[in-house]
């Protein structure tokens, strides 16, 4: 029988990267990607230490779309059955007339045209294997906040297309599930803040933020659902956290 894949984008960090341990420990093979290649690297020989696993790792910028698609060429192969499709970003935070105008491509780029894109080419991949797509959307796509404007558009952008790929894939036997997490302590904040400590730590004082590991026994949950069940959609905030602006902070 053909291997499986579970595919995961933005796995050196975060999210991504607790779901590729999760996952590994579940036996699933791995396709990982993102920039930083050495983390991926790293991820690979810790989890072929302990799990016996297919790992494959490609550096990938997912903005540049010429080069997604020679990733796909070169990964046309391979049998993929699960999508986490969860490279994203947010740049800066601040009112949309002072915005810098590359902060916005960056994540229109990133979490928009790649988002797609990539969602898109594996598609068949999917529909062959009667797989599943998660998508990672956010508190911010169902909430504006203050310096949000273009992240939180790209994030509803992402839970209005799960729904209508959910749409377009009925009767396909694929599921869609759009995973939407509040505060995680990731290495979100200290990219949104261009490496600014004091600040992105400050997102996370105060109260209990969700970790990445949260957000993986989540996505989970999602995936081992009987064949016939479609989680579509999961809001995941910490206790202390009731909105996109209200965190009870001690
Ligand atoms: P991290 O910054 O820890 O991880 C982001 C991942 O995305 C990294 O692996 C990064 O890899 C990858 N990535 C970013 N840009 C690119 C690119 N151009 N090409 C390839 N890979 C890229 O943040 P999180 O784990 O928190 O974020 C994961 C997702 O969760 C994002 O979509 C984010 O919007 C969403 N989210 C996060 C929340 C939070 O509070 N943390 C809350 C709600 C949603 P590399 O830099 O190596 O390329
Ligand atoms: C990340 C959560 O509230 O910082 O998507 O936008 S928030």
């Amino acid at each position: 029988m053909t291997e499986k894949y579970t595919f995961i984008t933005g796995a050196s960090s975060g999210i991504g990267k607790a779901c590729a341990y999760m996952l590994a420990q579940k036996g699933h093979n791995l396709i990982l990607i993102a920039r930083r290649i050495e983390l991926l690297e790293e991820i690979k020989s810790e989890l072929l230490q302990e799990n016996n696993i297919k790992i494959l790792t490609f550096k990938l910028d997912v903005r540049n779309l010429a080069e997604v698609n020679s990733f796909f060429e070169k990964i046309q192969d391979l049998s993929i059955d699960i999508l986490i499709n969860n490279a994203g970003l947010a740049l800066g935070k601040s009112s949309i007339e002072d915005y810098d105008w590359t902060d916005f491509e960056t994540m229109i780029d990133t979490n928009v045209k790649a988002f797609t894109r990539i969602a898109q080419l594996t598609i068949p991949y999917i529909k062959k294997t009667q797989g599943h797509i998660v998508n990672i959307s956010s508190i911010a796509g169902n909430e504006a906040y203050e310096g949000g404007s273009v992240y939180c558009a790209t994030k509803s952008y992402v839970k209005m297309l799960s729904k209508s790929m959910r749409i377009d894939l009925a009767g396909t036997g694929v599921r869609v599930t759009d995973i939407a997490p509040g505060a995680v302590d990731t290495e979100f904040s200290l990219v949104r803040f261009k490496g600014d400590e004091k600040i992105s730590n400050s997102v996370y004082d105060g109260y209990v933020p969700l970790y990445a590991n949260d957000i993986a026994e989540a996505i989970i949950f999602a995936l081992d659902r009987p064949k016939s069940v479609n989680i579509e959609y999961m809001l995941i905030m910490p206790t202390a956290q009731a909105s996109a602006t209200r965190v009870a902070r001690k």
